[in-house]
């Protein structure tokens, strides 16, 4: 049997939600394999958006990002998946749309570095961080997922 015992934090961010990606993204992550163990739509509060983004406080964007992120519902999402964090940050692809691959969910759906659709954990250590913000672990799924004897080695 498979061991899997990495995690990432996905977040269809609002103005992926108000575009109609929530299902655009969920078909990629679940199209590459990765399972999905929690997932939930919100609206993000003052006070997670504050621990999210943290790191970014000192940053000339950060007001902006807070309003941002706090403005509308979004769809928050873990999965599971060997190196699922390398894996989903090349599925969601630069920071910046500009520099974004074309295939990638931000080369293909955004514009704008204030608006780029998704969140996805930059390390294991970060997604562990942010997905306790806004999930507890009785949230998380345990399941074998059928195809899992396929997708690893
Ligand atoms: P990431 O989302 O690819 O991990 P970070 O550098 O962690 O990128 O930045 C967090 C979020 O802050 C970005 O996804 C983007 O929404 C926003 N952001 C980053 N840099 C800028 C900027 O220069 N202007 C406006 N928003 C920014
Ligand atoms: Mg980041």
């Amino acid at each position: 049997m498979v061991k899997i015992l990495e995690r990432e934090f996905i977040m269809v961010k609002p103005d992926g939600v108000q575009r109609g990606l929530i299902g655009e993204v969920i078909k990629r992550i679940e199209k590459v394999g990765l399972k999905i163990i929690a997932m939930k739509m919100f609206k993000v509060s003052m006070v997670q958006a504050e621990k999210h983004y943290e790191i970014h406080k000192d940053k000339p964007f950060y007001n902006g990002l807070v309003e941002y992120i706090t403005c509308d519902p979004v769809v928050a999402m873990v999965v599971e998946g060997k190196n699922v964090v390398k894996i989903t940050r090349k599925l969601v692809g630069s920071t910046n749309p500009l520099e974004a691959e074309p295939g990638s969910i931000r080369g293909d759906y955004a514009l704008e570095i204030g608006r780029n659709i998704i969140h996805a954990g930059d390390s294991p250590e970060n997604a562990k961080t942010e997905y306790s913000i806004y999930f507890t672990e009785d949230e998380m799924s345990s399941y074998k997922k059928i195809d899992a004897d396929w997708l690893y080695e």
